[in-house]
């Protein structure tokens, strides 16, 4: 091997014994290095690289986040060990100070962060003036190894915690029997109620911020003549239980980013009353623990036009933490994205100016609403030298509700499918139904209509910037 690469290698090595020795400080009160910078990664990434992660990483963009974060600090270091003596201080103390900023973004747990990354730059520097040859090497990559994992295994010991502590909050829920549609059991057809551990999970940071219930208060300010502060037992005095279907803009069709719950909330009409609204306050914006914001018009969600709800239940327990515990909001029928903030701190009522997270990179001001589509979960085969088969899944149209769900075979006739009962308009629906096919290879397409006459958008588009489009299509075999 060349010098440089020697050199290299070794610099890689110290980087990833820094990293780990950082992320392990950190780890040990509560943060983390790594989160940080992808938190960080994460507010700056140009669209076209947040869509492309979105796309490709699916439901593993949090890990993905992390492996890349640590991979690049340890490229970093390696190109640092190629510096010249008297430049590495400065580049040491820039990594330091980067880390450190970075580390001021992960939600409400910075502190940890800043002490691990100024501990990482000074490994670092102190590493690679003073290591030489391969035995350091190995000593510095396999201690950083080991340390990493400690880390991870502290940050998984504290979330698990701090998990307990949001489930034993509860429970949050008015104790409706378990809805049903008449469909029974379809061996992979998604379940009415999508269960929280299998909803999906959406945001922008590695791990979800912990937030103490005893502390917390819900925040209602701005251009209110009364402002409020709730506990989140003054809330669960308010709150009713609803069905809806939450779906992520980056729900392109046949994907999982989507799911139904009966959620636990206080009418937002009834928490505006309460504050009193100034003359001159259009926008609510909801601003959450992670630095979120999302902004949306104030007028129909005082009317109760657009149902929004300050949800702090799901499927009779409190909010899991990664699904926005102690409280979300969240109005049915427009995409999580706009309307579905987690880790709620305050309600600000406000005027125009106030810019959110997504609308800085481009996505529209005012929220998109959730697109009608079908998604076919089941194509299975009734039996050997069996045409027959059972296609079911499930579709959703919010807010006016599933009027009909067809399919067709081969890009022929649309044919009507059995739907289950509809819980709400605003809930999913799931349908069921029996297709005999002459052998060979065959596509399956779905497609809604809602209850306001809109048929499913045929045409495949992407979800920057107005949502996804297109029909669901699989492919089968008799
Ligand atoms: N505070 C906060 N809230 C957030 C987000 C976020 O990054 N931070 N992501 C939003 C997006 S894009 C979606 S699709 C929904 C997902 O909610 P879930 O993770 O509970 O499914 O949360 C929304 N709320
Ligand atoms: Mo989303």
């Amino acid at each position: 091997m060349s010098v440089n690469g020697k050199r290299r290698l070794l610099g890689a090595a110290v980087g990833l014994g820094a990293l780990g020795a950082g992320e392990l400080l950190a780890a040990a009160r509560g943060g983390s290095v790594l989160d940080g910078i992808g938190r960080l990664a994460a507010d700056y990434a140009p669209v076209p690289v947040v869509e492309t992660m979105v796309a490709q990483a699916g439901e593993h963009d949090k890990e993905m986040t992390r492996l890349g974060v640590a991979l690049g600090g340890v490229a970093a270091a390696a190109g640092m060990a190629l510096l010249p003596a008297r430049l590495r201080t400065p580049a040491a103390v820039a990594f330091g100070a980067g880390t450190a900023a970075a580390a001021l973004r992960s939600a409400n747990r910075s502190v940890p962060g800043v002490a691990g990354g100024v501990t990482a730059a000074a490994l670092l520097r102190a590493g690679l003036r003073r290591s030489t040859g391969p035995r350091h090497a190995l000593l510095w990559a396999a201690a950083g190894t080991a340390m990493l994992a400690a880390a991870e295994v502290l940050v998984r010991r504290e979330d698990q915690r701090h998990r307990e502590v949001a489930r034993r909050s509860g429970p949050w829920s008015a104790h409706a029997p378990v809805p049903e549609d008449g469909l029974g059991v379809e061996p992979g057809l998604s379940p009415l109620i999508t269960p929280a551990s299998k909803f999906y999970v959406a945001d922008v940071n590695s791990r979800p911020p912990r937030i103490d219930p005893a502390q917390w208060r819900l925040a209602i300010g701005g251009r209110v003549a009364h402002r409020l502060r709730l506990s989140l037992a003054e809330l669960a005095e308010q709150a009713v239980e609803f069905d809806a279907v939450m779906v992520c803009v980056h729900n392109t069709v046949g994907s999982g980013r989507c799911g139904n719950a009966r959620w636990f909330g206080v009418p937002l009409t009834a928490l505006l009353d309460h504050a009193v609204p100034e003359a001159g306050a259009t926008r609510l914006v909801t601003r959450a623990a992670d630095g979120y914001t999302i902004s949306l018009p104030l007028e129909p969600l005082r009317t109760g036009e657009w149902p929004g709800y300050l949800v702090i239940g799901m499927n009779g327990e409190p909010l899991p933490p990664e699904h926005g515990f102690p409280a979300r909001v969240f109005v049915p029928g427009i995409y999580g994205q706009y309307s579905g903030a987690k880790w709620i701190t305050e309600l600000e009522l406000a005027d125009d100016t106030h810019v959110d997270y997504w609308c800085k990179r481009g996505w529209p001001v005012e929220p998109l609403w959730v697109r009608p589509q079908a998604r076919i979960d089941v194509a299975t085969c009734g039996g050997t030298n069996s045409g027959k088969f059972t296609v079911a899944g499930v579709a959703w149209a919010p807010p006016h509700g599933v009027a009909g769900v067809e399919i067709r075979i081969d890009e022929t006739e649309w044919l009507p499918v059995e739907l289950g009962s509809e819980l709400t308009p605003a809930a999913w629906r799931r349908w069921r139904t029996l297709v005999d096919l002459p052998p060979g290879v065959h596509t399956l397409q779905a497609r809604v209509t809602s209850r306001s006459g809109e048929v499913q958008d045929s045409a495949e588009r992407r979800p920057f910037p107005l949502g996804p489009g297109g029909l669901h299509t699989v492919t089968v075999t008799a």
